[in-house]
């Protein structure tokens, strides 16, 4: 594997399951794998599990780690081509970028959406310089229309927990008081696409996804009628796609709470994490022991380690 930016770029999802739990079973297995391997990981927006679960990853396989906070530690950096360089911007990603690839054998980074412009957005203006200038393997830890770690991990969270062949999935918007980017929901969608399972998404009007990643994936715009018989409830905010990073609702009705997820066939919570606690989901339901969102966090290392290797195998 050269890159991971997608499910695209994995060669199987049952060979990406197969080295998961490999990885999980025995962490600390395929050391030699990592040695004298160094990762840098680049950070343009903040991460808590992100940056602790690949940073673990690359550790456990043995390689060596350096974390760049871009926005912090570095130059300013400029993603424009062709620009006059006469603003804040010191450097621009041209130069950074391959001088990286120099000192490690992987870079992860991380570039959220910045709500400028859907079609820059949608590009991957910074990411895909990254894969074309980094000379090394490039892994995303999250880009502007994908979050491909954090879905990875969700399907592995998926196969451990379910207790039924071909679950239903349920992918619910809920309010929040920021306009999130559309990634995390994408990248969902995009590798339960890849899976026989039920998948149904369920948001108010104007929050419709790109339809490059829907495809025929059912929409039910009434969230009560779409938990019905639901085996995981995956709650998450995004800011409308169509009327571009506008957030349209902060309708407290589209909350998870426990009367909603009654209507459930005991029902698996599911977040990404971070999470607004009573905005997003209520105390009653995040604190059940039906609630899996640390299990799912712990899989970020696992999912983490199982693409490093597969990277490292083939380099
Ligand atoms: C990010 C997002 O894409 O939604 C990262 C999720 C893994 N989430 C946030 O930025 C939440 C920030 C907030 O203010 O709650």
């Amino acid at each position: 594997m050269k890159k991971f930016t997608s499910v695209k770029d994995i060669p199987s999802i049952k060979k990406a399951l197969e080295t998961a739990f490999e990885v999980k079973n025995n962490p600390f297995g395929f050391q030699h794998l990592g040695k004298n391997k160094t990762m840098v990981l680049v950070f343009f927006n903040s991460s808590l599990r992100t940056r602790l679960s690949t940073q673990k990853a690359a550790m456990n396989l043995g390689m060596n780690t350096m974390v760049m906070n871009v926005n912090e530690d570095s130059w300013q950096l400029e993603s424009e081509m062709g620009v006059v360089m006469d603003g804040n911007n010191a450097e621009h990603l041209r130069e950074a970028i391959p001088v990286i690839g120099k000192y490690c054998d992987v870079i992860g980074v991380r570039a959220f959406a910045k709500f400028e412009s859907r079609e820059a957005d949608y590009s991957e203006k910074i990411l895909s310089q990254f894969v074309e200038y980094a000379g090394v393997p490039v892994v995303s830890m999250e880009a502007a229309t994908r979050h491909p770690l954090q879905s990875f991990a969700d399907l592995v969270t998926i196969e451990e927990h379910k207790t039924v062949e071909r679950p239903k999935v349920v992918l619910t918007w809920a309010p929040h008081p920021r306009a999130l980017p559309q990634a995390v929901a994408n990248s969902f969608v995009e590798w339960m696409c890849e899976t026989d399972y039920e998948l149904v998404v369920t948001h108010p009007k104007g929050y419709e996804l790109a339809s490059e990643f829907m495809g025929d994936v059912k929409v039910e715009y009434d969230q009560k009628k779409a938990f019905e018989g639901a085996d995981f409830i995956y709650a998450k905010n995004w800011a409308s796609y169509t009327d571009y990073g506008k957030i349209l609702s902060k309708d407290m009705n589209w909350t998870v709470n426990e009367e909603k997820m009654a209507l459930t066939n005991n029902a698996k919570f599911m977040h990404c994490l971070p999470v607004r606690r009573n905005v997003v989901v209520s105390d009653g339901v995040i604190d059940s022991p039906n609630s899996i969102v640390v299990d799912q966090a712990k899989n970020r290392e696992v999912t983490a380690q199982a693409v490093l290797k597969m990277i490292l195998e083939n380099s």
